[in-house]
């Protein structure tokens, strides 16, 4: 029983992230809202993830909201690339600039939501016994923010900290003469591992699959470019939607094949010291859609890892192999491959000896026990779909998500749920997530949300489903496209397969922005296909 009185409002908002954010401010001029956030603060993923060294991997100029002039003349951005303390902080200004907090709850997570369509309400119950009646729910629920830990057997053993990177304790941890171990060699662990190195006595690396990273050249932001950006806003936050979300790295127009191996070089090397995140998947036309265009780069970045780390055997076992650059997000760092020719680090291969448990002393693999004082893992996410499978919800007939998802999700337009009318998911599964530039994409799918929600009352309708027709739709087109590129050729989060026994199959939209935007808005313009609205 909640304790509580029942409230009523147009809409709730899920999550108080940046997508979040944006949804309380874009809907609240015509509609009353209410925000729930399982964190004490704002940010979302720059909330959580406050391990040593977390930073965005694409341009903070960029990475930034477009949606107020005023605001992004105003503020200022201390690095190319932001660490997090500064993204926090941006999270907090624009919720205190735009008068936010009054609608948002914090710790406070949404636990159960039940449709009732008798009335075409959404009930809304939260940690705190909160009941919320609302028309229509926005899950801003983060593609990236419920923790994967694999369940190895002795964790209660062990007497030292284990830590998963995203929930990192507020006050820091000092590593100094400190055995850490450390899991996970994703775009998380190549950031956080070279300044863990510098505090810890000693840090042994366990690696299940070496990484592509390319250096960030990150620096502190040069005072003219963030002029010459500000002059030009508007066009360049539109080219972000025109491009696959990265509007300062440079799209060529040829191909490696056509290229002499000579013109390769040049290219993959001014690719490499351009001191612009990603620009090698986009150094000739074909990175990503062409296996031998794509070991062109792959075979590049290589010798980039021979040459910068001392000791060879570590150098081939730091070489990816097994998939193409690209197939899996790039990883964007300061100083990894350098970090492997400190005295104080280790690189164990446990793709060929598996860690096994924990022990009183530290991390077991096949093979031998590491004397370990702090464990950390940054072993990735249950993506996409962790975040809603968590949360009770309660559809039409009685039927739960998590059963409808069971074998996997699935959405149209990555947007809406058969049998789960009125509810609204930014960057859900099938949508381009991490494909794209999610602050940008994410006012976008918020911004075209709103439109469908006043279109709603504009024709009379209080209800808005769609049909396992439509998904089964975006599913064809969400796998053809995923067909054309070099994603499914690596194990990922993007496709389900980095978390044993998840099932679910290619979850991100690999179709570009510009498909993805203009599909969900013809969508609308013809008359809601593919919706059914009541
Ligand atoms: P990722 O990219 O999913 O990386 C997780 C890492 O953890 C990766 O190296 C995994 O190896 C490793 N991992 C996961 N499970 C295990 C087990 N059981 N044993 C050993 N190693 C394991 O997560 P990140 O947090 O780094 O990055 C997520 C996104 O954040 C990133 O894509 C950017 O968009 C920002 P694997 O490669 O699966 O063999």
């Amino acid at each position: 029983m909640d304790s509580k009185p029942v409230e009523t409002v147009d809409v709730v908002v899920i999550g108080a992230g940046f997508s979040g954010l944006y949804a309380i401010h874009r809907l609240r001029g015509e509609h009353s809202v209410v925000c729930f956030e399982a964190g004490d603060g704002v940010g979302g993923t720059w909330y959580w993830n406050r391990y040593p060294g977390a930073r965005v991997d694409i341009q903070s100029v960029e990475y930034s909201y477009g949606f107020d002039e005023d605001l992004q003349q105003e503020w200022s951005w201390p690095e190319y690339f932001s660490a997090q303390p500064d993204l926090e902080r941006y999270a907090n200004h624009v919720a205190d600039r735009f008068g936010l907090r009054d609608a948002i709850r914090l710790s406070n997570p949404v636990q159960r939501l039940r449709f009732d369509a008798d009335t075409n309400h959404w009930h809304v119950h939260t940690g705190r016994g909160d009941h919320v009646v609302c028309r229509y729910v926005v899950a801003a629920t983060g593609a990236l923010s419920i923790p994967n830990v694999p369940a190895w057997p002795g964790r209660d053993r062990f007497p030292g900290k284990i830590l998963h990177t995203t929930e990192w304790p507020r006050e820091g941890i000092d590593f100094s003469g400190q055995r850490v171990g450390f899991i996970g060699t994703g775009s998380t662990g190549i950031q956080a591992m070279p300044i863990i190195a510098e505090q810890a006595d000693h840090l042994t690396v366990f690696q299940r699959t070496p990484a592509y990273c390319m250096p960030s050249g990150n620096r502190p932001l040069d005072a003219a470019y963030e002029a010459e950006w500000k002059a030009d806003y508007t066009p360049r936050r539109q080219r972000i939607l025109q491009t696959w979300g990265v509007s300062t790295i440079e799209y060529p127009s040829y191909s490696a094949l056509d290229c002499t191996p000579e013109q390769r070089e040049e290219i993959l090397e001014k690719g490499w010291q351009s001191k612009s995140a990603f620009q090698l998947l986009v150094a000739f036309t074909d990175v990503q859609t062409d296996r031998a265009a794509n070991e062109i780069v792959c075979e590049f970045v290589r010798n980039k890892i021979r040459s910068i780390v001392h000791d060879p055997v570590v150098a081939e076992r730091l070489c990816p192999t097994t998939y193409p650059i690209g197939g899996k997000r790039l990883c964007i760092g300061n100083g990894y491959y350098e970090m492997y020719n400190r005295d104080n680090v280790t690189l164990v291969d446990v793709r060929s000896v598996p860690i096994v448990e924990f022990t009183e002393n530290g991390l077991r693999t096949a093979e031998a026990e590491y004397p370990l004082d702090v464990i950390v893992t940054a072993t990735g996410f249950d993506a996409l779909t962790g975040s809603m499978m968590r949360i009770d919800i309660e559809g039409l007939g009685g039927v739960k998500l998590a059963d409808k998802w069971a074998e996997g999700p699935t959405t149209y337009l990555g947007a809406m749920v058969a049998g789960f009318p009125n509810l609204f998911m930014i960057h859900g599964p099938m949508t381009p997530g991490a494909q794209a530039q999610m602050i940008t994409t994410g006012e976008w799918q918020v911004n075209w949300t709103a439109g469908v929600i006043a279109d709603m009352a504009r024709d009379g309708y209080t209800r808005i489903d769609t049909t396992p027709d439509a998904e089964a739709w975006w599913a064809d087109e969400v796998n053809a496209v995923s067909m054309a590129t070099v994603h499914r050729f690596a194990d990922s989060w993007y496709n389900a397969r980095n978390i044993e026994g998840k099932k679910g199959g290619f979850m991100i939209y690999v179709g570009g922005f510009p498909r993805y935007t203009a599909l969900s808005n013809g969508a609308v313009q013809d008359g809601y296909k593919g919706f059914v609205r009541s």
